[in-house]
């Protein structure tokens, strides 16, 4: 048996695998809002940073951890797992001091693992992907290295707010002592695999591309940006190596407090795209992998580290080889709930019964479906901005903007990604909201491509269960033909009929976003008159 951990933005799910069944055997998960209450993240993050600072608890996700093993170890015997790999939400970093290592030795089996860790911690709390607080760093950072331009092609990427060097430069910056205390630099993939492994893990290409620190044609640290970020950096940074590489035996504490055996190894962990990407089978030419979780991401596998020449998407390494391009977007789900908490709704709303109800409506008002700060375009665009009809100023219908947010959202979502190449022929879609048949069911009218979907919508957890199976031996394109099945459920077909409304909407969708840009101070709520 394998095992595969998500350790996602809300909350920790894990899979146990029969790689040679391939099936599923066993799933657990904990959400960090509801099962660890006492850390006042009902998201997941701590609300209310200064200046664009989303930060999370690292004492959270180690709770979690030791809360999923416990409740693992009620349903199956823990001890017949050999492999576990595992995956994290990207560009989050955890702090640690020379003594990590010495204490991920020696933990004792009788305390939890929070308490044990913590005086590691440089940095009491870790900046996640949320985070917008950099601005300053990234300006510095892209200076220091000759323009954005050249950051971009050395790395994938122009310096990004939410991207592990910048947050570590606004460390270096702000708390000097803190930065030198610290000697081991993790992202919140390696950090958990360290946790495992009872020692400072090494990066994947995956999630490394992820902190504009990686040369991404050569997948090492690159000596410019490492210096140009903050000072003595390399000598924190742990080594880069391939994803599916095998680390060494569980530590001790799984053994005894959780009933693992002492033979299972760990793998590396990966970014949850990437093992998103890998969960769902995705590699044919043409196909698009749309997640709909806290953030809504859109990847497609390229053979070239080609970027963004907006500089809004990325380039990541593919676990599975080559890369990955990847658009990211902060108003995701959370967008999609602030509007159902306005108007008192629930997920029926968005079900497909009721966006039938508004298909005359295909197209007609523009939403920008910004409610916080994004980064697919960038910028404090300060509430949705609603353009459309007469009625649809001034009736406020619900229903309305509900299929006004959806477009949106996903007519932004193609116009960042154009640069990627021709359009997508075929979308996988993933996450949270992609069971909504509604929200499904928009994503192939708006893309006029058709929308196949996993038995599992967990598919950065069954990327990491594969992943752990590819570690200990199995073949992986094997296993996802197995695993990752998607004659589950009809495949949603666009409605052809609407390729002219939404190619007329894209238009006016990229105008309003421009006009928008030039209006700087707009605030939650208002409305521009079309
Ligand atoms: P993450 O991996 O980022 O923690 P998930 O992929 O688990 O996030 O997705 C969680 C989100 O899915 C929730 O925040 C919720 O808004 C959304 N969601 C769950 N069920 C539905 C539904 N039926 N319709 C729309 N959105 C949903
Ligand atoms: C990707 C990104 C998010 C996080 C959280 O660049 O920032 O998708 O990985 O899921």
């Amino acid at each position: 048996m394998v095992l595969g951990l998500d350790v996602s933005t809300q909350s920790i799910t894990a899979l146990v695998m029969d790689p040679e069944r391939g099936s599923i055997v066993d799933r657990e998960s904990v959400s960090f809002g509801a099962d660890l209450p006492q850390y006042q993240a009902p998201h997941g993050f701590i609300a209310g940073g200064a200046a664009g600072e989303v930060h999370a608890d690292p004492r959270m996700w180690l709770d979690a951890l030791d809360l999923i093993f416990a409740r693992l170890g009620r349903s199956f015997d823990l001890s017949q797992v050999t492999m576990i790999a595992g995956s994290g939400q990207q560009h989050g970093s955890v702090y640690l001091d020379a003594d990590f290592e010495a204490r991920l030795a020696s933990l004792d089996p009788a305390a939890g693992l929070a308490a044990q860790i913590a005086p590691s911690l440089t940095r009491r709390t870790s900046p996640i992907w949320m985070d917008t607080s950099t601005t300053a760093e990234c300006r510095e950072i892209a200076a220091a290295v000759g323009g954005d331009d050249e950051l971009c092609r050395r790395s994938g990427s122009v310096a990004v707010e939410r991207f592990t060097g910048p947050q570590i430069r606004r460390f270096w910056k702000g708390d000097g002592a803190g930065y030198a205390a610290t000697r081991h630099m993790h992202l919140v993939s390696s950090f958990i695999a360290s946790v495992l492994a009872g020692r400072s893990a090494p990066i994947d290409f995956g999630d490394a591309a992820g902190m504009n620190l990686l040369d991404l044609a050569a997948f090492e640290w690159d000596p410019r940006l490492v210096d140009a970020t903050a000072p003595g950096l390399m000598e924190k940074m742990p080594p880069v190596m391939p994803t599916a590489t095998v680390i060494g035996v569980i530590s001790p504490y799984w053994v005894e407090r959780h009933g693992c055996s002492a033979a299972c190894r760990c793998a590396m962990f990966t970014g949850d795209n990437p093992a998103s990407w890998i969960g769902m089978g995705a590699g044919r030419p043409g196909e698009r992998v749309i997640s709909l979780g806290t953030s809504d991401t859109l990847f497609a596998a390229i053979d070239e580290p080609r970027t963004d020449p907006q500089g809004f998407g990325h380039v990541f390494g593919n676990p599975a080889g080559g890369y990955l391009s990847l658009l990211c977007v902060r108003n995701g789900s959370l967008a999609r709930e602030a509007l159902r908490d306005r108007h008192e709704l629930d997920w029926q709303a968005f079900d497909r019964e009721a966006l039938d109800r508004t298909r005359d409506a295909a197209g007609a008002n523009l939403m920008l479906p910004f409610f916080g700060p994004e980064i697919t375009p960038r910028g404090d665009v300060g509430g949705p901005i609603l353009r459309g009809s007469a009625a649809f100023e001034s009736g406020g219908r619900p229903d309305l903007e509900v299929r006004a947010l959806l477009e949106g959202q996903f007519l932004n979502m193609r116009l960042h990604a154009q640069w990627m190449g021709p359009a997508a022929e075929r979308i996988l879609l993933t996450g949270g909201a992609s069971a909504n048949d509604g929200i499904a069911g928009i994503v192939a009218d708006v893309f006029q491509a058709p929308v196949e979907r996993l038995e599992t919508g967990d598919s950065a957890a069954l990327g990491a269960a594969l992943l752990a199976a590819a570690a200990a031996g199995h073949d992986l394109g094997g296993l996802q033909a197995k695993c990752c099945r998607r004659d589950v459920g009809p495949r949603i077909e666009p409605d052809r009929s609407l390729a002219p409304v939404y190619d007329d909407a894209l238009v006016r969708f990229r105008r309003l976003l421009e006009e928008t840009r030039d209006m700087p101070g707009k605030t939650a709520g208002q409305s521009a008159a079309g």
